[in-house]
């Protein structure tokens, strides 16, 4: 009854406060006690410390807490750090773990007592959670974290974070007690080859600097690397170089440096050369510094299924690189979860325990997709197993958030770590306004989709089971399970009404901006899965003239899911945006597809069946290319280029047709050959009904044929036999780009 009666009077302020039944401190602290009692907020505050704190960055977040309202006479809240006066009586309350606090909320006082300086900063950090709360709950807090390091690698290719990004990922790191920050974005040109031997320009060289005083304010280490490997040579002058660039980062402020060597060849690849430059800095600049960290290194062999255990290039960085030096290391993969047998296999060859850096949630290699969904996968019985635990994000650095809270959460305390509770309060901690509608959007949005590494994520878990007895009952029997119907319908128009909220958030729009373009798509397979499901109702239920228009609906969709797709997010790897893929797109498509066989075999029609909508559709009289499958990528169209010689007759001519006039820029072709004068025309065909012949030019030493295709927009575009007898040529390359 008095729980009720609690939640009630709490729901009052669920819109600025979390009530305290739903509370809880993040990353999830090693020991809470609450004494099921609470004190008003105190509105005034004296902060007692018995040496000048003043300059920690702990004082200054208290300060921060009770801006202006630092009063002699306030509320008293006692700081210290172990080994202080002011604390002695709580010395056994203390954890005896580095960055470990104890925090005490009591009647009449608070306490807050670090094992260091970092403790203090993150037993404040909690009590700043505390005070989200409408009234302050009786709490004693034993805290400290498993791992020594946590935090984040910025490793990935594309676009590196902006300034403003990589500003609130640091205080974000402090209010989740992430300590790391890996400064190694792989296309920053002074970090990697060949302009690592560079200094930055000063207006590179000041923004490097605001991070590092931001990274120090947030108790944060900023750590810059250098990924020198591809082109250093191992003599004394690349030696010096590398010192050089050292000390510049030096006077900037940085006071903690890695060396990686991934993704390299040649004679950077040296286990043996490696840890002797590594050394040399740890001998020459870390230990003469004094007030440098550990240094970090990444490995070229850094995961188990690039490493040659025989070939000796783990086991001589082990044997050779001075202790204090970290190794990285991705696990078994590329892209891994990591486990027990994973650091059973590293560590003893590194002779130390692996430095982890865990490749995800980094989407360079999926850059179609975002990866929002839960963090599972790694070992909840590691702790004594790393060194450290640092995530490589996406490239959009909001959306990696919902990751990196997790990964906090892991890090500090593995064994609680709870990895769907951890996903659900990262996004309350992102949008608390909005946390059903990001919630929505994440769930359906955290699969990778087809990959290299063979990495996949679950996806839309809660709807499987809806999507799957549709699926199954109407594809095999024509059968509407009602039960699913709904609770499918009920999905679609949630995301849809997701999309729209989110879209019009004014709340962070930082992470709006950069999911914009997949809160569109996402919008679009809402609409189409509600107009898919009505084709199924309608099909089943003989509404045929219903249907074709439902139909047509859905295919509109269709066109315009394909239009976003090559519209926004044109990188050269992976452009496009996919949302919903692993489950809604596939089951949606099937039905359509199903529904649509169903009314022909119904109506003796011949709708087009497909669900993947075509823009380009190929035409041929040359029987060898008639039936080459066209496809576009982004905006790029290309036809499947053919292995065998063709035969192509006179007059014989291929003809690629668009669905509605588009403004084109390249046409390519490689035939195998340049000696095509006189033998083979190309011609588009504008808008208007006219035909033009464009002049074909070697694009290479090779056979590359590239065209103009002018500004004007063009219907379709052929090629033609022209020369009046047989030709044999390749097919090797037909693609075409739209502007
Ligand atoms: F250093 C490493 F631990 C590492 O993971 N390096 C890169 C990293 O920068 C990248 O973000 C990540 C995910 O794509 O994978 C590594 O890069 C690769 C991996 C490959 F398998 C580059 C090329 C590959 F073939």
């Amino acid at each position: 009854m008095k729980r009720f009666i609690l939640a009630g009077a709490v729901g009052l302020f669920t819109l600025q406060h979390i009530s305290a039944q739903n509370f809880q401190i993040q990353p999830t602290p090693q020991q809470y006690v609450t004494l099921q009692d609470s004190l008003e907020i105190p509105l005034q505050v004296s902060l007692i410390t018995d040496k000048s704190y003043e300059n920690l960055p702990a004082v200054s977040l208290v300060e921060n807490l009770w801006k202006g309202q630092i009063k002699e006479n306030g509320f008293p809240i006692y700081l210290g750090i172990q080994g202080d006066k002011l604390v002695k009586k709580y010395k056994k309350n203390i954890p005896n773990k580095s960055e470990g606090y104890y925090l005490s909320i009591e009647k009449d006082k608070i306490i807050v007592a670090g094992a260091d300086e970092q403790g203090l900063f993150y037993g404040i950090q909690t009590l700043a959670q505390l005070l989200t709360l409408p009234k302050l709950p009786l709490v004693q807090v034993t805290d400290y974290p498993d791992l020594p390091y946590r935090g984040v690698v910025e490793g990935f290719y594309g676009t590196p974070w902006s300034q403003d990004a990589r500003l609130r990922q640091l205080e974000f790191y402090g209010k989740n007690k992430l300590n790391v920050y890996l400064y190694g974005p792989k296309d920053d040109p002074y970090h990697s080859t060949p302009n690592w031997r560079k200094p930055y320009p000063p207006q590179e060289a000041a923004q490097l600097k605001a991070l590092v005083d931001k990274a120090k304010e947030n108790e944060v280490i900023f750590y810059w690397a250098i990924h020198p490997g591809q082109d250093i040579r191992w003599n004394t002058e690349d030696r010096d170089a590398l010192m050089k660039k050292f000390e510049s980062m030096y006077e900037l402020g940085v006071r903690a440096f890695a060396v990686f060597f991934d993704d390299i060849s040649g004679e950077g690849t040296k286990a043996e050369k490696q840890a002797e430059l590594l050394n040399y800095l740890d001998d020459n600049f870390v230990k003469v510094k004094g007030d440098v960290a550990p240094l970090v290194m990444c490995p070229t062999e850094y995961n188990k299924s690039w490493s040659d255990v025989k070939g000796g290039y783990l086991t001589t960085l082990g044997d050779k690189l001075n202790k204090g030096i970290q190794i990285m290391w991705t696990g078994d993969r590329v892209i891994a979860c990591i486990d027990k047998p994973s650091m059973e296999f590293i560590n003893p060859l590194l002779k130390r325990k692996a430095y982890i850096w865990w490749n995800f949630p980094v989407s360079d290699y999926v850059r179609d997709h975002l990866l929002m969904g839960p963090v599972y996968g790694n070992g909840l019985d590691i702790k004594d197993d790393m060194a450290a635990f640092v995530s490589n994000p996406m490239e959009r650095a909001e959306a990696s958030k919902i990751a990196l809270y997790s990964i906090a959460d892991y890090a500090w305390n593995l064994e609680s770590y709870d990895s769907d509770n951890s996903w659900k309060r990262a996004i309350q901690d992102l949008m608390p306004q909005h946390a059903k509608y990001l919630e929505t959007f994440a769930a359906h949005n955290s699969d990778l989709g087809e990959n290299g590494h063979g990495f996949r994520r679950d996806e839309s878990v809660a709807l499987q089971p809806a999507l799957k007895a549709l699926q199954e009952s109407y594809t095999k029997e024509g059968k509407i399970d009602e039960k699913a119907y709904l609770e499918v319908s009920d999905a679609c128009q949630q995301i849809i009404l997701s999309a729209d909220m989110l879209m019009a958030s004014k709340t962070n729009r930082p992470l709006i901006e950069e999911i914009k373009p997949w809160l569109i798509q996402f919008k679009l397979v809402g609409e189409y899965g509600q107009q898919v499901l009505q084709m199924i109702q309608e099909q089943a239920t003989g509404k045929t003239e219903d249907f074709k228009e439902t139909y047509a609906h859905a295919q509109a969709l269709q066109v315009q899911m394909g239009e976003v797709d090559a519209t926004y997010n044109q990188n050269p790897y992976q452009p496009g945006v996919k949302s919903g893929s692993k489950c809604l797109m596939p089951t949606f498509n099937s039905l359509f597809e199903a529904s649509t066989i169903r009314y022909n075999q119904q109506q003796g029609t011949q709708l087009d069946t497909r669900a993947e909508y075509q823009p380009y559709t190929l035409n041929s009289d040359v029987s060898q290319l008639a039936l080459l499958p066209v496809r576009r990528k982004g905006r790029t169209g290309a036809v499947s280029s053919s292995n065998e010689v063709i035969l192509w007759q006179s007059n014989g001519q291929l003809t690629l047709a668009m669905d509605y006039p588009r403004t084109l820029g390249n046409i390519v072709l490689d035939l195998g050959t340049l000696d095509i004068e006189g033998k083979f025309v190309l011609e588009v065909q504008t808008a208007d009904g006219n035909w033009k012949t464009l002049e074909l030019k070697p694009a290479n030493n090779k056979t590359l044929l590239v065209a103009q295709a002018g500004s004007e927009q063009v219907v379709q575009f052929r090629l033609k036999n022209t020369s009046g007898t047989l030709q044999k040529v390749y097919f090797k390359r037909c693609s075409f780009n739209e502007l």
